[in-house]
């Protein structure tokens, strides 16, 4: 075991103040402090780096290949000094240097390569494959921009560029040794070679080089570190005027632009496609890299490529990669000269899809005039893989056209990336039991009738060690005080907790340490939001990305609902509610960006309002990130998880809430379910349309909003308020979008597409439900704590597990 020895690393954090910055410790900003200690920290943590690495080589394991264009990371330090099991020695050596640890780690930027959901679950699951003792990389892209930063102003949301590298990333190491070389553009020339077989030469390409940086991935003591590689884009030529002529000129600028601008930004875009052509220059430029690359690495130690899939698997996180399965098929056909038989087979070994959203908009077609024109290689291959396809279909299902329709993946003109990642792989997975059965059944049937063997689910799960460990220090603590701290690595155990559920001293202990963290939260939200908050209300959060089908909008004209009921009764009995809201638009999604409008118009009235006595305050975090949703999921007591049925894949912050001993009102949807399953139907607040109801409504048209908002006062009321101005009297017609939108329907959408009004009054019975239940201290109590015990299941590490089991095969490295 390598550790943290205290006296050198004391010694190192002086060192290198001098070293960097000519400082001393007394004069060293908090900044230069951060960036000193965490090099110290990296003295050790690459001791263990690299002793993994030689034990992977000792041992020759099959590796799994993690592709994603997003890893929504959050910050380092005070991970990795968890998972060193370091933190003892840290403090102690802050202390004596007269350092607050939590001030340090307020320096580092929060690297947010990443949107939501399908970012930070590939980050979970980079800590439960280094934590389980797996061999993996995480392969994406090092974009210089990442998740832009949110300010609110005027109560709206503008974005600010996120310039994550702008002092550096201490964790970071570049690897130029490893550069490939990707191809953009030109043509293929076909030559026949002395054997006779037919050569693909791409010829008048653009390249560029794509250089690795390596990030350490450290497990939780057990001296295994995996490695997150993103790739960065450079130029391939140093200019040499002189020896140019003019075409050479053009093109070598042309070349670095290019590199210049493919990791520039992280699209923050997120369940919606835009079919921009950076984007698809982003794809093949991190999936080529990283294919070329696994595989000298494969080559370097065995002779036979054929057995590649015996040690090599490429996970694709959403069809995002797809373009991986074309690229490995080139260097097979291309470079090791294989048969297209011979090709085709390691490649559908060794290829994976996991499907993170059934929303339509979401799903990649690329015209195929632009795809073949930037991947004239890739498209060819592309092209053949949906003739031999095509013919399979005709021969299982002869004459039958709408087959061919449905399933191609070259079809009126686009590349269809879904059914390309299906074909190409040996499994497709849903995120959540409910996703994959409508996967199954619904979205994927046709595939799921040719190919049911390749059809599993792997429900999501999360990382105990960031979002109880690191997030919620009280509670994980407590937790460990009460039944040993076997739950860091085996989250099932926390159901020991379940011991205490009926206890009322552990109850109140419980539920003091959730007070703490709302005062914790409170503080927070004094100092940014300027906000003082009652810590004895009601804390109902719901923070995620802002789409309609996560309905925000539900919950804020809830809100307004309630605000009009007080008004007309101020004395109603009424427990204090504390509605705090986290969200981040795409850039470009207007009514999105209504919304958080929306929420701050109301926010701003009700919160100024003396006359309800403060019983209502509605909050927008601003920015919601990695680092402030920690603050936020220990402090809940409610967690909205409130999508149309059928709408939300997985979700993983219903997850985090759990955990924290937050109670859900939610809908049955993705992993809700089976959350519900866990905890008890009696510790959650279920309500809404089954995933069949909405379904069903969708076959048939959808439903009509204008019945419910004629014949319902209190709904007519609230949806008025959007369109007279009572929240923002200077623009009464600001909302009617919104207004419009939940009640007629326009050549694109239904009315009410996300069947908001259809769902109002069962909503907000259950919100009635959760306000009663409150009044109960020790029954909610209890219920909290259930949560916590209850949520064994939602660990990322099981769902690593079931990847290994099922899909990945790896071997388990024990710790040394
Ligand atoms: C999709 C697209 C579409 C093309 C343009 C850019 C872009 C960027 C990101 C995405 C990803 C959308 C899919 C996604 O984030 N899904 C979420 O995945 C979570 C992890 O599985 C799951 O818990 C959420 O329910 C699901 O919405």
């Amino acid at each position: 075991m390598i550790e943290l020895n205290k006296k050198e690393f004391k010694e190192n954090i002086i060192e290198y103040l001098k070293l960097f910055y000519r400082k001393n410790i007394d004069e060293a900003t908090n900044q230069q402090l951060f960036h000193a200690i965490a090099y110290s920290l990296k003295n050790t943590i690459i001791e263990q780096w690299m002793a993994t690495h030689k034990t992977y080589e000792e041992k020759d394991v099959k590796t799994v290949y993690y592709l994603s264009m997003e890893f929504l990371m959050g910050r380092a330090l005070g991970n990795n000094i968890i998972n060193l099991k370091a933190e003892k020695v840290v403090r102690e050596v802050l202390d004596e240097l007269g350092i607050d640890l939590e001030d340090i780690e307020e320096e580092e930027t929060d690297p947010a390569l990443g949107n939501g959901g399908l970012g930070r679950l590939a980050a979970c699951f980079l800590d439960s494959l280094s934590t389980l003792g797996y061999p993996a990389y995480g392969c994406g892209i090092r974009y210089k921009y990442g998740m832009f930063k949110q300010k609110i102003i005027d109560g709206y949301q503008v974005e600010v560029p996120d310039y994550w590298l702008e002092e550096g990333y201490p964790f970071e190491i570049k690897r130029p040794e490893y550069a490939k070389e990707v191809k953009f553009g030109g043509y293929v020339r076909m030559i026949r070679d002395e054997q006779g077989r037919d050569r693909f030469i791409q010829e008048n390409y653009q390249s560029v080089k794509a250089v690795p940086y390596d990030i350490p991935i450290v497990g939780y003591g057990n001296n295994i570190v995996n490695t997150l590689r993103i790739w960065d884009a450079e130029a391939i030529n140093t200019f040499n005027l002189e020896s140019f002529d003019k075409g050479d000129y053009q093109k070598a600028v042309e070349q670095e632009n290019l590199a210049r601008i493919i990791c520039e930004v992280l699209y923050p875009n997120d369940n919606h496609y835009a079919g921009k052509e950076l984007r698809l220059k982003q794809q093949y430029f991190f999936v080529s890299a990283s294919i070329q690359r696994a595989v000298s690495k494969y080559m370097e130690k065995h002779n036979n490529i054929k057995n590649l899939p015996e040690k090599v698997c490429f996970q694709l996180n959403d069809t995002h990669p797809t373009v991986a399965a074309a690229e490995l098929m080139r260097i097979l056909l291309d470079e090791y000269c294989l048969s297209w038989e011979e090709a085709w087979e390691i490649t559908n070994k060794t290829c994976a899809y996991t499907n993170h959203t059934i929303m339509s908009e979401a799903l990649e077609k690329w015209p195929i005039d632009l795809f073949s024109r930037l991947l004239p290689r890739i498209y060819q291959i592309v092209e053949e893989i949906n003739r031999r396809f095509v013919m399979d279909i005709k021969k299982r299902y002869p004459g039958n056209e709408s087959k061919i329709e449905k399933m191609a993946i070259l079809y009126q003109g686009q590349v269809r990336m879904a059914n390309l990642a299906i074909v190409a792989s040996f499994s497709v997975n849903g995120v959540a039991r409910l996703h994959t059965e409508i996967l199954k059944n619904q979205e994927l049937k046709d595939f799921y009738e040719m190919y049911p063997e390749r059809f599993n689910n792997k429900t999501n799960g999360i990382t105990q060690r960031r979002f109880l460990l690191h997030g919620n220090p009280l509670l994980a603590d407590w937790v460990t005080k009460k039944i040993g701290d076997q739950w860091i690595v085996n989250l099932p155990h926390i159901d020991k907790l379940t011991a205490f559920s009926e206890d009322p001293i552990s109850l109140r202990e419980f539920m003091d340490i959730k007070y703490h963290n709302k005062k914790r939260l409170a503080k927070y939200i004094k100092e940014h939001n300027q906000i003082d908050i009652d810590t004895n209300s009601i804390f109902d959060i719901q923070v995620k990305r802002l789409h309609e089908y996560k309905r925000q909008l539900l919950n804020i004209l809830h809100v307004m609902y309630l605000y009009n009921q007080l008004k007309k009764n101020p004395n109603m009995e009424f427990y204090p509610r504390t509605f705090i809201f986290g969200a981040k638009a795409s850039a470009g999604y207007e009514r999105a960006k209504s919304i958080i409008k929306l929420i701050n118009s109301v926010g701003a009235v009700i919160n100024e309002d003396t006359s309800i006595g403060n019983k209502i305050k509605v909050v927008f975090i601003e920015n919601y990130r990695v680092s402030n949703g920690e603050l936020l999921f220990a402090a809940a007591d409610v967690s909205e998880q409130i999508s149309t049925a059928s709408k939300e894949a997985s979700g993983t912050g219903n997850m985090k809430f759990m955990l924290n001993g937050a109670i859900t009102i939610g809908t049955m949807d993705g992993a809700n379910v089976e959350i519900v399953e866990e905890v008890g139907l009696e510790n959650a607040f279920i309500f809404g349309l089954s995933s069949d109801e909405v379904i069903n409504y969708e076959k048939n048209g959808g439903y009509n909003p204008q019945d419910i908002y004629h014949n319902d006062l209190g709904i007519k009321e609230v949806l008025d308020q959007l369109i007279n101005g009572f929240y923002t009297p200077e623009k009464p017609n600001l909302f009617k979008n919104i207004y419009d939108s939940l009640l007629y329907s326009n050549g694109y959408e239904k009315a009410d597409p996300y069947f908001i009004l259809k769902d109002f009054r069962t909503y907000e019975a259950a919100q009635k439900r959760v306000a009663e239940a409150y009044l109960d201290k020790e029954r909610w109590a209890k219920s909290a704590l259930l949560n916590t015990a209850k949520c064994g299941k939602f660990s990322s590490d099981r769902t690593i597990e079931e990847y290994v089991q099922d899909i990945w095969h790896l071997e388990k490295i024990e710790p040394k």
